[in-house]
């Protein structure tokens, strides 16, 4: 078991809830802090604390008092709540990051993760394929606000030497927690739905391909980054990683391999056109040749999982 004490900041959403199990059973010290309640699970396996990271009085205040040597900064507003209101976006997702980056260079907190996204990459990027260095002009608020987030990481680490980590995450798709109100949350819901009702209502077209990854590949590519020896990491703004590409029409028809009266229909709302400005799917090389990331799971892979462990 590691030594360090490490702080999860958003650790009851979608991602918190399973990298909190993951890194509990590698580290004895891993504390859990979010806004909201956490699961039975979170609660029962170790120290939970309500913290709200726009309040850096508090945030100070847990880090010293726990000695914490490692955060993983996974508080936000993602991109379909983000365009609802921005103005709250921009402050968890700014304000919390520089409150966390200032809370580790001021405590002595020797490494940080934060999570980017392919919401940096905007209309004006290549879709396919998407390089690690390429243009970046995102339109929604979420992307807007990860974009400068990837430049305040590299910023801290070339001027104030903090171990900043970070990858640019696809859509994730898990069971145990329900996605956090993003664009990509209809490739989760369509499996809950498949399994209630055998017919999911999609507010996507069939035919718009994202990038996406399921949850295993993510937490594990996570604390392998984070594990990774310091000389290796060479990119300290975010690096791309990826798994799947598949569009709607393709993840109904892995479904109806599970479920053959499976049905869906396709009603587009606005999260059409976010998902319209994000790249089809994403060159990782630079991940992979960097720090060894491979991911596990193929589009059929997951689909037989998910729906094995949704009761
Ligand atoms: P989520 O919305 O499920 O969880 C975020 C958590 O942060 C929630 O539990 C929320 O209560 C908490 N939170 C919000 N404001 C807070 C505050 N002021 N103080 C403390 N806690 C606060 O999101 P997620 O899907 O788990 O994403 C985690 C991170 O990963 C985010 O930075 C997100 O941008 C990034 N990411 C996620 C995905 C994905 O598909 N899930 C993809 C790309 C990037
Ligand atoms: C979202 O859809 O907002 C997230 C993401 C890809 O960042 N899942």
């Amino acid at each position: 078991m590691a030594t360090d004490t490490i702080l999860i900041i958003g650790a009851c959403g979608q991602i918190g809830s399973e990298l909190t199990m993951a890194l509990r059973k590698i580290y004895n010290n891993v504390i859990a802090a979010d806004l909201k309640e956490p699961s039975e699970e979170v609660k029962a396996s170790g120290l939970f604390l309500r913290l709200d990271v726009l309040n850096k009085v508090s945030l100070y205040e847990v880090i010293k008092k726990h000695q914490v040597t490692q955060i993983y900064h996974l508080a936000a507003i993602l991109s379909a709540t983000g365009e609802k209101n921005p103005e709250l976006a921009w402050r968890v997702n700014m304000k919390g990051l520089r409150n966390v980056l200032d809370g580790c260079i001021d405590n002595g907190v020797k490494k940080l993760f934060w999570p980017s996204t392919i919401a940096v990459f905007g209309p004006t990027t290549p879709r396919q394929n998407t390089p690690q260095w390429t243009v970046t002009e995102p339109n929604t608020i979420y992307g807007i606000s990860k974009q400068a987030g990837e430049r305040w990481c590299d910023y801290y680490f070339q001027k104030r030497n903090l171990d900043v980590r970070s990858v640019r995450y696809p859509g994730l798709i898990s069971y145990k927690t329900p996605g956090g109100g993003g664009t990509t949350d209809y490739a989760i819901d369509i499996y809950f739905e498949a399994k209630k009702k055998s017919f999911y209502s999609c507010f996507l077209e069939n035919h718009t391909r994202l990038p996406m990854m399921y949850m295993p590949d993510a937490i594990r590519g996570t604390i392998e980054l984070m594990e990774a020896a310091s000389e290796k990491i060479k990119v300290r703004s975010s690096y791309n990683i990826s798994a799947i590409s598949f569009t709607p029409e393709e993840q109904a028809a892995s479904i109806k391999k599970c479920i053959p009266d499976f049905t869906i229909d396709y009603a587009p709302d606005f999260r059409q056109k976010i998902a319209e400005s994000w790249p089809e799917s994403i060159d990782d090389s630079v991940a992979q040749e960097h720090w060894s990331w491979k991911p596990q799971y193929d589009l059929d892979a997951m689909t037989k999982d998910m729906l094995e462990n949704i009761s």
